[in-house]
Formats: structure tokens, C-alpha cells, sequence
């Protein structure tokens, strides 16, 4: 069992330092979104210390906890830069003994999205994109969105990186499709 301290030195210990200052960026952050979206700050920080949790990890590692654990086998199909949710969620469960299904699927949709995001899942997945350190074109606007809306500031999140993976002609995983579609439809 390891309480806060023992997760954050266990997870840090798995990633270089601008990664771990990335994560607890996306604690502030999401526990900020929940705090103003009326979602369970503290789940939104367990959530944010565990979702980039095998970011670093060997992706052939990565892709054998797939395989062997009887995950998302679709997902390899895609780029790897989605496999670390998945695994992140697996490590989350089997590592780090979190049964609390809202967070684990918190950490697994972090990166694709889906549809009917729940509240947290749109929180990490928000929070993801706006924390302090993020320096990509157009987070400023995302930022701004995220006072006024959630839904808005994901939207836009969504957007940025369908525009961007569009514009170096990469596959999308349709689950990112799915998530954003199904989030400009609630709000129209
Ligand atoms: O792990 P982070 O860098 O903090 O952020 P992330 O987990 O949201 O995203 C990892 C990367 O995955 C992001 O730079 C874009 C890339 N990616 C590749 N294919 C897809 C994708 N992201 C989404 N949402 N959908 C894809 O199909
Ligand atoms: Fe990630
Ligand atoms: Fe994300
Ligand atoms: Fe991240």
C-alpha cells in the first residue's frame, strides 16, 4: 500500500525530472478544473500523479503489458504515443493497488479521449493540455476557454491535436474523433 509521498517518489523515480514537473503541473491544474467544475480534487490529483506513469518505459515494454494482460490490442495499431495511457492505467490498478474505476479510466482515456468522457476524465484530459509548463501554439486560447468551459477548453484541446496530426499526415486513433465529436454535439 503506499500512501501520497511513497506514489509520487515511486512514480518520479520512473520519469525524467521535466516529466515529473509536467505531472505535478497537471495536479495543480486539475485540481483547479475540479475546484471550479465541482469534480473530486482529490481523485483529479491521483488521477494527474499516475497518468504519464510509463510515458518513459521501453515502448516494447509498454507493448507487451498490451499484449499480455489482455488490454487494448487495438491500440497498437496506432501510434505508440497512445500506448502509455493504457499501460499507465494497467500500472495505476496492479502496481499502485487503485481500485477506483473513475481514476483508472481517468489515466487510460487521458491521452485519446472517448465519448461520454465522464467529469474526471475531461478534468486529467484538460488539465493535460493547460498546465503551467505547457508551451504548444494556441494553449493560451485553450487556457482561456477552461475558465468558461470545460467542454469548450477540451474541445479545443481536441482540436489542436487532430489539426496537428492532420497537418504531419498521421493516422488518428478514431476514439479522438469519437471524444471531440461527441462533446460539440452535447454542447450545440
Ligand atoms: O503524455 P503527454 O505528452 O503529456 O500528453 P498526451 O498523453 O495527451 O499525448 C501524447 C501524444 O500522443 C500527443 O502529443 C499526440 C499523440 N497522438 C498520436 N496519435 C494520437 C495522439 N493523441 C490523440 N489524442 N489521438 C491520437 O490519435
Ligand atoms: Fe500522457
Ligand atoms: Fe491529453
Ligand atoms: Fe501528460
Amino acid at each position: 500500500e503506499y500512501n501520497r509521498r511513497e506514489l509520487m517518489q515511486s512514480v518520479s523515480a520512473q520519469m525524467p525530472e521535466k516529466r515529473w514537473q509536467h505531472t505535478l503541473g497537471v495536479m495543480s491544474s486539475a485540481a483547479e478544473l475540479a475546484h471550479r467544475y465541482g469534480g473530486d480534487p482529490d481523485k483529479a490529483e491521483l488521477a494527474a500523479i499516475l497518468h504519464d506513469v510509463a510515458k518513459y518505459w521501453p515502448v516494447e515494454r509498454q507493448r507487451a503489458v498490451i499484449e499480455e494482460n489482455g488490454l487494448n490490442k487495438e491500440l497498437l495499431l496506432y501510434d505508440k504515443q497512445l500506448w502509455h495511457a493504457e499501460v499507465g492505467a494497467f500500472v495505476a490498478e496492479h502496481e499502485y493497488g487503485v481500485t477506483d474505476r473513475e481514476v483508472l479510466d481517468a489515466v487510460r482515456y487521458h491521452t485519446s479521449g472517448r465519448q461520454q468522457m465522464t467529469l474526471l476524465d475531461r478534468i486529467v484530459c484538460l488539465a493535460d493540455y493547460i498546465e503551467p509548463g505547457r508551451d504548444f501554439p494556441g494553449v493560451d486560447r485553450i487556457r482561456e476557454l477552461s475558465m468558461k468551459s470545460l467542454e469548450e477548453g477540451l474541445i479545443a484541446g481536441l482540436d489542436s491535436t487532430i489539426s496537428l496530426l492532420i497537418a504531419k499526415r498521421r493516422i488518428i486513433f478514431p476514439l479522438t474523433v469519437l471524444a471531440r465529436n461527441d462533446l460539440v454535439r452535447k454542447l450545440e
